[in-house]
């Protein structure tokens, strides 16, 4: 049967950009839609002020290139939204692949039918193809809190994660934020430099330690460049992608040895006086023991009192739930914007709120007057831009049926009961516990090197058989422990944070090479797991 395109990919971030590079290297007939009138995904919508990635840009970037990696010149040691946009476009341009990219145009459904997929766009496009690929991104369905009154609100609402394109002016302004994951932890010192009042709205305390970001001296970036060999293979090996985790990195291989429940309380102390905020959890107990994970929290609440100076807000910043449940923040000046005058945090946990007003918040205690709210309120992680298009696979399946109780993967790849679809860092990968970019390049070549074979063998049709599935959603769910699944933690990883959201913990925890040796074994065994025809 004659399609439209060989292969369709859903989205123009990191991944959709290296698959439609991929494929068309291979000489298949791909095409891109993407909802953004620009390349970067994630970075494409996530522009608000502060935003900064947690990996350092001379591994949070492609090295399937050495060309663009020695051309290109990162100027920070963690990459701003900006810059990481900016990064992207280059890439575009330097393999011409802006051709292929149907921007401002949203895939609303995907029907399998007759070994293809019929794609479905907002504008009332429908074009066929044999294979789809959803490069549709972890963190890229916002959510809208259900927050009484929020659309009565007269002022200027924003979003974190759709914010404006040419930036806001804070200047003279009262301002409101509501949420306190990565997005308001970055954004609230930006914002209130410029604003007149910041009121922080503050659910749930946040995990966050200093970024060690800076401008990279002279001479460092040529000589890391020098070593992107060494660099990009100890990547590959390590557990999350990633060498240099910035303020993680002392977490990743060979952590601590010395257990916190058997230091007395001065060398506990002792632990924040020399090593500062990552003094409280290098420990080796505090991912596996909650009476340790909790000391640690202390300790975490001891360098907050040494930071901030009104004790009661000191107390509200000291998160309640265990730490390594959320993903942990980095942050630039955090705990130390709440010294500042026109900043207040209002901790809902004591004063909780009851609804957004035409002028304001209101809390049960009070009435805040602002004239800018500001939403960092999160996503529907993982699933929620995949089951916002309506995916049919054979015999007309639904997928938001199928994965009622939680996403069902083989491999993070694909669906049983979707043929010739796939994933890109798909609930059961390692996705976001890695490094993206590294996951992703990893996830794009396995695909590609799957079509091409298929191409050549004359096979047209590949799914996952479920008892394939069935054994690796087991295996992902084995690591789902501790603390990860801590009833006090609303994590987006385990779907907590969405109302009525199935509790799964849906990334794999077994680290990228663990994973990628497992893909691999799967492809050298004549893509076990899959049938093919
Ligand atoms: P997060 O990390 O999901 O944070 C969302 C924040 O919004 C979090 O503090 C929530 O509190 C808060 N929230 C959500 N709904 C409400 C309501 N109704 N009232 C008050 N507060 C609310 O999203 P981010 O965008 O910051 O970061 C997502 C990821 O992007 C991040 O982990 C990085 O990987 C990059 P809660 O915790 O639910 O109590």
């Amino acid at each position: 049967m004659k399609t439209d395109y060989d292969v369709v990919i859903v989205g123009a971030g990191f991944s959709g950009l290296y698959m439609l590079h991929k494929l068309r290297e291979l000489g298949f007939r791909a095409h891109v839609f993407e909802m953004g009138d620009g390349v970067g995904g994630t970075w494409f919508w996530n522009r608000y002020p502060g935003a900064r990635c947690d990996v350092e840009s001379i591994e949070y970037s492609f090295s399937f290139s050495d060309e663009i990696q020695q051309e290109w010149n990162w100027t920070e040691v963690m990459p701003a939204q900006p810059e990481v946009e900016a990064y992207l476009n280059f890439v575009c341009d330097k393999l011409d692949l802006r051709r292929d990219i149907e921007f401002e145009t949203k895939v609303t459904a995907l029907t399998y039918d007759d070994a293809s997929w019929i794609v479905e766009t907002a504008r009332g496009r429908r074009v066929t193809c044999r294979f789809a690929i959803c490069a549709t991104g972890c963190l890229s369905a916002p959510l809208e809190p259900a927050i009484d009154g929020l659309h009565s609100f007269g002022g200027t609402t924003l979003y974190t994660n759709r914010f404006p394109k040419g930036g806001f002016d804070f200047t003279d302004k009262r301002v409101a934020v509501i949420g306190t994951g990565s997005s308001g932890v970055q954004s609230i010192p930006v914002i209130a430099q410029q604003a007149d009042e910041l009121y922080v709205f503050q659910r749930s305390a946040a995990y966050t330690l200093p970024s060690n970001t800076r401008p990279l001296e002279a001479g460092e970036l040529e000589e890391l460049k020098a070593n992107y060999a060494d660099i990009r293979r100890a990547q590959k090996n390590s557990p999350a992608g990633t060498v240099r985790f910035g303020a993680f990195a002392a977490f990743i291989p060979n952590g601590p040895v010395t257990k916190i429940m058997d230091a007395t309380p001065q060398e506990r102390i002792k632990a924040i006086d020399d090593r500062g905020w990552l003094g409280a959890f290098l420990w080796s107990d505090v991912m596996f023991d909650i009476e340790a994970n909790k000391a640690a929290t202390e300790l975490y609440g001891e360098m907050i009192k040494r930071v901030v100076k009104d004790p009661d807000t000191a107390a509200s910043l000291v998160p309640h739930y265990p730490f390594g449940c959320k993903r942990v923040i980095i942050d630039v000046d955090y705990f130390e914007t709440f010294n500042r005058d026109n900043v207040t945090l209002v901790d809902l946990r004591k004063d909780p709120l009851e609804a957004i007003t035409p002028t304001g918040i209101k809390t049960s205690s009070s009435e805040f007057e602002v004239d800018v709210l500001v939403l960092a309120t999160g996503f529907d992680a993982m699933t929620g831009s995949l089951l916002r298009m309506d995916i049919r696979g054979r015999d007309g399946r639904r997928l938001a049926d199928e994965w009622a109780e939680g996403p069902r993967t083989y491999l993070g790849l694909q669906i049983a009961g979707f043929p010739n679809l796939f994933t890109i860092t798909g609930p059961g990968s390692p996705s976001v516990l890695s490094n993206m970019v590294t996951s992703i390049e990893q996830h794009v070549e396995w695909i590609a090197d799957l079509l091409d074979e298929m191409r050549s063998t004359g096979q047209t049709v590949i799914e996952p058989t479920t008892e394939a599935q069935d054994e690796w959603v087991g295996h992902v769910a084995t690591f789902a422990f501790g603390v990860r699944v801590d009833p006090t933690c609303a994590s987006w990883y385990l779907g907590a944070n969405v109302p009525g959201k199935p509790r799964v913990y849906m990334p794999y925890s077994g680290g990228v090479p663990q994973y990628k040796a497992k893909c691999d074994e799967v492809a050298a065994a004549d893509y076990e797991g899959f049938v093919r025809t």
